[in-house]
């Protein structure tokens, strides 16, 4: 799609883009993969359609040239997935200023993947994942919303590597949800850093829940929950209806500047004065949580040995995309993040066979 150049009206090829994403959401059969380049695209995008385990639609931000940023400014949803939405791939999109939901995965949508995506300034939840089934996030951040994720009663859900900062409620909330795995998750400067209501089997570790208002980790009645090697510090209260597991900490993180919205940790060996207490305290290695090409580093050398606890950088990236701490829910972005400066082109290509899913689901 091109937001600048294209029309709905068009083929939807790179020559001839489509507009809207929304107009590529309602025209792409499986297996394909659509390219949105760096631009402003104001639309609620609904996707509907169902691609296969093994023949997914992808849609992507092109982020070579620049932000891809989805602006529901008045509208509800940036991204909805419906009830029939299946095998969808997200990745690469700042999604900014939706009324409700960043992200809204509908009930029954299944195999839906969000990637790399930066959901912020949402009036209720950035990622709203409403009993989906078989959810993945990886590489994800939502600040200054609401809530930050929400999952309700999910069968099925993989976060791995997500920030949480600034949001007015939890920055993770857990209702329900079975067989549930959240790791690598920084949850910093929210009511909570993360919230479990009863029932469902959950795990939470490798993660980081530090100077939040309220609880670091409320458990909020009943069973299913299992915390290991995390670093639970300086929240309201650090523990709520639960206890620390013997591999986890109680430590100030070193974040390299939270309140300025730079999430990596302290470390010697990237010219700092002393060494975060997060750094190899993971309960596995780096390469097996698949961020041996993220990094933690102010020098963008990647993570090595045991995994470090919560957030990873993508040193690919020219600079962090973090919201400074400071900003309140659902004000102007600064200048430097202002969508729809440059030029957008944009590409639907029906024609080339899509990677294997394995590209996608393993970074
Ligand atoms: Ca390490």
């Amino acid at each position: 799609m091109s937001a600048a150049r294209g029309a709905d009206a068009s083929s939807g090829t790179s020559a001839n883009p489509w507009k809207t994403i929304s107009k590529a959401a309602a025209s792409v059969p499986p297996g394909s993969k659509v390219i949105a380049e760096a631009g402003s695209y104001p639309e609620m995008v609904t996707i509907a359609s169902a691609g296969t385990a093994v023949r997914r639609i992808v849609f992507e931000g092109d982020r070579t040239n620049g932000d891809v940023i989805i602006n529901a400014q008045g509208k509800s949803t940036g991204f909805l997935l419906s009830g029939t939405a299946a095998y969808i791939t997200i990745r690469g999109f700042k999604i900014q200023n939706a009324s409700t939901n960043g992200i809204k995965v509908s009930q029954n949508a299944e195999g839906i993947e969000i990637l790399d995506c930066a959901i912020s300034g949402s009036g209720g939840q950035g990622v709203f994942l409403d009993r989906s089934k078989s959810t993945t996030l990886r590489h994800v951040k939502t600040q200054s919303n609401s809530i930050g994720l929400d999952v309700n009663e999910v069968d099925g859900l993989v976060v791995e590597n997500l920030l949480a900062s600034g949001n007015t409620g939890a920055g993770l909330k857990v209702r329900g949800t079975t067989n549930g795995s959240i790791r690598n998750l920084t949850s910093r400067g929210n009511n909570q850093g993360a919230y479990f209501t009863a029932g469902g089997t959950r795990t939470l570790s490798d993660s980081i829940l530090a100077s939040n208002t309220a609880e670091g980790i409320y458990k909020d009645g009943g069973t299913g929950s299992t915390l290991s090697n995390n670093d639970v510090w300086s929240n309201g209260t650090n523990y709520r209806n639960c206890t620390a597991d013997p591999a986890s900490i109680s430590a100030d993180p070193l974040f390299v500047d939270a309140a300025g919205g730079n999430f990596r940790l302290q470390q010697v060996a990237a010219g700092q004065a002393a060494d975060s207490p997060c750094l190899n305290a993971g309960s596995r290695s780096a390469a097996d949580a698949g961020l041996a090409d993220r990094t933690t580093r102010t020098d963008n050398v990647a993570d090595a040995d045991a995994v470090d606890l919560g957030w990873h950088e993508d040193p690919g990236l020219v600079a962090d995309l973090c919201l400074p701490a400071s900003r309140s829910l659902r004000q102007p972005l600064a200048p430097g993040l202002a969508p729809g400066l440059r030029p957008s082109r944009a590409r639907f290509l029906t024609t080339s066979p899509i990677p294997p899913p394995s590209r996608w689901t393993t970074p």
